[in-house]
């Protein structure tokens, strides 16, 4: 176990909590695809003393004196995340993707604007319109799907809907989206009618940082994204943004949505940022996705329709109602057998966003840990038994993850 010491001392009751959870993330599959496992250099960065310091605005003009030493660990967070992903301006400071997403929004649109997103049904984040979030509270938001045939984005539909009814921005990128997002088809139809294109990288950072995936700062606008998900680094946002449009994004962050920066979390995210330009990095991100899709062949080669037909990403959308069970059935079962992924709708969902006909799985956590092809066939092989044969299956699935989980230690 990691050496918590102070904590066991000074609060014994959150101590063994944390220790449970630390053990739940040694023993269980994680497939959840926004989950990924840091380095101890990140979360030592972000568990450090950095915490303490008050930072409200930006290097050389903030609220609190004392920030010469936090305006280095910000302005090396920002430089990196420019050079990373060949972007003219970086603002490092949102505390998520969500919060990064709606400070675009408040620095180019006005209430009742109109937004163009995703629709949450076919993959499509909570914070591109959906009328539970603020951002469709705020905006008169409109939505793509994809194709009902492909089940792929439906391109010449999102131009369609641009043609009509002229939104402000349009949103590019998703939550449960398995293919690639061609951001340079979607920069060019947005801006054939004068609307601005923001991509929400969040999910696929870490595949653009590798160039495993077209990356959308050559063609977008505006670039939000989290550092937590395949990028591998604390939870947090950034935006990337050419030059003109940085005072204004600046602005939007703080003072319009949010007060002072989490220097601590900035430190790690200059640690992320610097993970990602290695070589051991890429290969990661090479691996991550040779294994969604080795695991997307296999489930489908086990009888389970993998929504699109395969993945080009970190995820597969599985729909488990096709052999039987529900989104919300197969997550429970598959918990039991220590495997822990989530429900999710697939497009042209029939069941509540509660029950779902689908399950969402993805690898980068599994990768992080160590996990190639051979072992992601066996993953497969696992959540196929579960699926097709149901509680039965509990059991022997257990004992599998069991002797894999310790083949592959996290942090001992
Ligand atoms: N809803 C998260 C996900 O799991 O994809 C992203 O914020």
């Amino acid at each position: 176990m990691t050496d918590y010491n102070e904590i066991r001392k000074a609060d014994p009751e959150i101590f063994e909590i944390m220790e449970m959870e630390e053990k739940r993330q040694e023993s269980f599959l994680e497939l959840i695809a926004s989950e990924n496992i840091v380095s101890k250099a990140v979360m030592q960065a972000a568990g450090s003393h950095l915490t303490n310091k008050y930072a409200e605005g930006y290097p050389g003009k903030r609220n609190y004196g004392g920030c010469e030493y936090v305006d280095m660990v910000e302005e090396l967070a920002k430089k990196r995340a420019m050079s990373l992903f060949g972007a003219e301006y970086a603002n490092v400071q949102p505390h998520s993707g969500s919060q990064a997403n709606l400070a675009v929004f408040q620095a180019f649109m006005k209430p009742g604007d109109t937004l163009l997103g995703m629709d949450i049904s076919h993959g499509g984040h909570i914070t591109h319109g959906s009328p539970e979030n603020l951002s469709g509270k705020m905006y008169n938001v409109i939505t793509y799907g994809v194709r009902r045939d492909t089940e792929t984005i439906d391109y010449d539909k999102v131009e369609d809907l641009i043609r009509i009814h002229r939104p402000r921005i349009v949103i590019a990128g998703a939550s449960a989206y398995p293919r690639n997002i061609d951001f340079k088809v979607m920069s060019e139809m947005a801006h054939r009618y004068d609307a601005l294109l923001m991509a929400d990288m969040a999910h696929i950072a870490g595949l653009v940082a590798a160039e495993e995936h077209m990356n959308p700062v050559e063609y977008a606008d505006v670039v939000t994204s989290a550092t937590n998900k395949t990028l591998r680094g604390p939870r947090g946002g950034f935006i990337l943004c050419r030059e003109e449009y940085g005072k204004l994004i600046d602005r939007a962050v703080f003072p319009g949505t949010q007060g002072g920066p989490l220097m601590n979390v900035i430190a790690a995210k200059a640690v992320c940022f610097r993970e990602a330009m290695t070589q051991k990095f890429r290969k990661y991100q090479k691996q991550t996705v040779k294994n969604a899709k080795t695991l997307a062949e296999r489930i489908m080669a086990n009888g389970i329709r993998v929504v699109s037909g395969g993945t080009d990403n970190h995820l597969i959308l599985a729909d488990v109602y096709r052999s039987g069970m529900t989104g919300k059935q197969a997550e429970i079962l598959l918990d039991k057998a220590h495997i822990t992924l989530n429900k999710c709708s697939i497009p042209f969902e029939t069941l509540s966003p509660f029950e779902t006909s689908g399950i969402r799985i993805g690898t980068p956590s599994v990768t992080s840990r160590g996990f190639t092809e051979k072992e992601c066939e066996k993953i497969a092989d696992l959540i196929s038994l579960v699926i097709n044969d149901g509680e039965i299956a509990v059991p022997v699935v257990r004992g599998e993850v069991d002797r894999l989980t310790k083949e592959f230690p996290i942090y001992r």
